[in-house]
């Protein structure tokens, strides 16, 4: 059976019960239960998908964090007029949002259990006199297939070698969509990127575009970090892909040390002794510039970066956490971000850094976070990944790389 047959005849029990005719906005159908469940974070009436702060081979970075993730993908559908080949990616492996005919479908929101913001890339090849918008449910989508009206297809491309020179080939795509409230923005979209001391002038942010598609029938809104990410090649040979993941590396100091870190005055409900060096961990202002963005740490891949080693994972938005806790002992020999001013005196700004001090014994091995840094579980599985799309330069195409 097609793919997206079996999501039409299997809606989750939890499932908001949307009215599929209305073509209403999706918040018209969500509770105040259900829309805590979508990314960002509410205050003063608005809501904002907020920033942090990292190190990547040895300069300031900033990532945004739409919460914890998992490897799941989910199915969205682009549709395409027959023979256009431009749609729906471009050259540069990012959405044609002007080739498509009508919005994109999404098959999930955020809330039910196999939502996933990376998507199984399906293209729906329309004729001539089909209206936009004439789908927007996976019921139609799956009556227009079965009348030989439309025609689905999995969209796959031919990814090449990665920016570390491993073969890759030819991959089903997946895009990277985040599905947001109404009013839902990104901290820092399109503002200065972190100051940089190697730069010669301030450069912005890409600011990523928000968009709109339908989830059975509602409008729901979205960021498209095509732009950023290009399509992703996913791996796995399951009965579906799975998103890639990179690596973030998170300072831990040990609350053991002498003398005792100031972090350790904070209050914190993770594990032990341990104290992450990150104001969203420790929910604190470690460098007190009145957010919660600060981090010291360490992205080990980043977009068109190539790493160097075959050990490192190419960029993805999807991160898995680690941890690097520093031996109590030699505690008070490491400086980092909790308490030098933004980073820039850190003594770990890169992967090489880290992987230096852990030679000479000043970490413990390595080890993947099994709770968030925050103290929280992950939704599911044992591993904690983190949505984390890097924040690039204005002018970042992502594919091919330069
Ligand atoms: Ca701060």
């Amino acid at each position: 059976m097609r793919p997206w047959a079996l999501l039409a005849l299997a809606l989750p029990a939890c499932a908001p019960t949307p009215d599929p005719s209305d073509g209403a906005p999706i918040e018209t159908v969500l509770s105040e239960a259900d829309r805590a469940a979508w990314p960002g974070v509410a205050s003063d009436g608005k809501r904002e998908v907020p920033a942090i702060d990292a190190f990547m081979n040895g300069v300031p970075v900033r990532i945004w964090f739409a919460g914890l993730a998992t490897r799941l993908t989910a199915d969205a559908f682009w549709f395409c007029r027959e023979g256009d080949s431009a749609c729906p990616l471009d050259g540069h492996q990012r959405v044609a949002w002007d080739r498509l005919v009508g919005l994109p479908m999404f098959s999930r929101i955020p809330g039910q259990d196999d939502y996933s913001p990376f998507w199984q890339t399906w293209v729906v090849r329309v004729p001539a006199d089909y209206a936009p918008n004439e789908v927007t449910q996976l019921r139609q989508l799956d009556e227009a297939a079965a009348a030989g009206r439309v025609r689905v297809e999995g969209a796959v491309l031919d990814f090449g070698l990665d920016v570390n020179k491993r073969y890759v080939g030819p991959r089903e795509a997946l895009l990277h969509c985040l599905l947001v409230l109404a009013g839902t923005t990104l901290a820092h979209n399109g503002d200065l990127l972190l100051p940089d001391p190697s730069l010669p002038f301030a450069m912005h942010a890409l600011e990523v575009p928000l968009h709109e598609g339908w989830n059975e029938g509602h409008r729901v809104q979205l960021f498209d970090f095509s732009v950023s990410d290009g399509a992703l090649a996913p791996v796995g040979d399951d009965s579906r892909p799975s998103a890639p993941m990179a690596q973030i590396f998170i300072n831990y100091r040990s609350c053991d040390a002498q003398p005792r870190p100031t972090i350790c005055d904070l209050p914190y409900g993770g594990e032990g002794p341990w104290r992450p060096v990150s104001d969203r961990g420790l929910d604190a202002d470690l460098d007190g510039d009145g957010t919660r963005e600060v981090s010291n740490s360490i992205v080990a891949a980043w977009p068109c970066f190539n790493s160097g080693t075959l050990d490192d994972a190419p960029y993805s938005p999807l991160w898995q956490a680690v941890a690097m806790r520093i031996r109590p002992e030699v505690d008070s020999q490491v400086k980092l971000v909790d308490t030098f001013h933004k980073g820039l005196k850190s003594n770990v700004r890169s992967i090489r850094d880290a992987r230096a001090l852990l030679d000479e014994g000043v970490y413990q091995p390595f080890d993947a976070l099994a709770i968030d840094e925050t103290g929280l579980p992950p939704p599911r599985g044992d591993a904690v990944l983190w949505n984390g799309p890097a924040q690039v330069p204005s002018d970042f195409v992502p594919h091919p790389c330069k």
